[in-house]
Formats: structure tokens, sequence, C-alpha cells
């Protein structure tokens, strides 16, 4: 995972949080990089901060390429690795289907840093309608991907989302078959099975403020 010639750089807290859907797609698609581990120590000193773009991590280097905006990181390796469709309408299509994860992972972090405790029940409701809106999505897919006959981005961004939100409610897909059934296709996948098995995945936390 981290060799000296990894193409690949993430700098992050020690989480999963924004840089799960990275490392999962990473490590499915055979890739190597290195991770830098920031504390939150580290963080408040406020150097790195005033040094990123946009005040905030993850950062993804790709040689001299650096990329700030996690699902920049992941359209970027969408284009690199082949998981980005087999032409336009299939590229925009993946778009979409990343859009509409990306509402819910901001929703999510929204709840987590904001008003976990009150504010979970009425969130699970909401959560209920957004994922049957990716269960008819899945009913309809041929090949048990989002878009097209192959993997996309797309997968990996509904899936992190889908397994952050089992370890809040473990019944969440209870009643959505497709979505449970793609979680148990990606979480089979040799490479995927192997992380997450692994203290990379099982030791770090989803947030950075125990809630989860
Ligand atoms: N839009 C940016 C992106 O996608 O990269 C958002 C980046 C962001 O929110 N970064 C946060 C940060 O740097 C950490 S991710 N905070 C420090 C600061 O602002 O000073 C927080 C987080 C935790 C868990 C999830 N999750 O589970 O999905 C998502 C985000």
């Amino acid at each position: 995972m981290s060799l000296g010639l990894a193409p690949y750089t993430i700098t992050y807290f020690p989480l999963r949080g924004r840089a799960n859907t990275l490392r999962i797609l990473l490590n499915d698609q055979g890739q190597e990089w290195k991770e830098i581990v920031v504390t939150f120590d580290e963080w408040h000193k406020g150097v790195l901060k005033a040094s990123c773009a946009f005040g905030q991590l993850p950062i993804f280097q790709d040689g001299d390429l650096v990329l700030y905006q996690s699902n920049a990181m992941l359209r970027h390796l969408g284009r690199k690795h082949g998981l980005y469709g087999k032409n336009d309408s299939e590229a925009a299509l993946i778009d979409m289907m990343n859009d509409a994860a990306e509402d819910i992972r901001g929703r999510y972090v929204t709840l987590v840093y904001s008003n976990f405790d009150d504010g979970k029940e009425e969130y699970l409701k909401d959560l209920m309608i957004r994922l049957s809106k990716f269960e008819a999505i899945l009913a309809n897919s041929k090949t048990g991907f989002l878009v097209g006959d192959k993997i996309s981005f797309a997968d990996y961004s509904l899936f992190d989302i889908l397994l952050t939100h089992l370890v809040m409610r473990s019944s969440c897909l209870d009643s959505f078959p497709n979505l449970k059934g793609f979680v148990e296709r990606m979480s089979a996948r040799p490479k995927i099975k192997a992380y997450l098995e692994s203290d990379a995945y099982t030791k770090l936390p989803i947030n950075g403020n125990g809630k989860q």
C-alpha cells in the first residue's frame, strides 16, 4: 500500500471519512499509494490548513498534480483507471450517481458534526427515501453496477456510504434487497475483502468526533 514507488499520496486525518472511497477504489484497482497521516494536534497549528486550497483535507497527489476536493480525486482516478464509463453519456450518468451519493454524504456529515444524538432518527427516515431511489436504480441494472456494464467510481462512492450507514443502523438495508446484494458483491471483491479485513480499515474511526 505504501511502497516507495507509489505514484499517489493521500494526506488525511487518521479517519475513514472522505478518504475511504479513495482507499477502496485504489485497493480494488491494485494501486499503491502513500499515506501521510495528519494528527488533529498538527492540524490545529494551522500551518497545513493555511496551505490547503480550500482549507481542508484530504489532499491527493499524483506526481506533480495536487488535488483538493475528494470527488475531484475520484473523477481523476475514474479517468485514469477506466472507471468513468465507455462514452460521454455513461460518464454523465456516473457523475449523476456520484452526486446523489454525495448528497447523502453531505447530509451525513452535517448530522454527525452538528446534531447526531437529537437528529439521528429523523435523519434515518429521510435516508430511507434516498436509499429507495438507489434501490430502484439497481433493480433496473442488468449488471449490478450503477451505470453500464463495468464498475465506476460512483459504485465505490455508493458502497462506502452504504458501509458507513450500516455502522449507524445495521438494519438500514433490510428492505432493500438490491442494495444488500450490491454491498455483498462489492465486499466480496477479493482486494476489497482483504482491505475491509485489514487493520488499515478496521482500526480507523469513520469520523473525528467519536460519533458513527
Ligand atoms: N468538499 C471537501 C472534500 O470533499 O474534500 C470537504 C473536505 C472536508 O470536509 N474536510 C474536513 C476537514 O478538513 C475533514 S473530512 N476538516 C477540518 C477543517 O475544516 O478545518 C470530515 C468528514 C468525516 C467523515 C465523512 N464521512 O464519513 O463521509 C466525511 C467527512
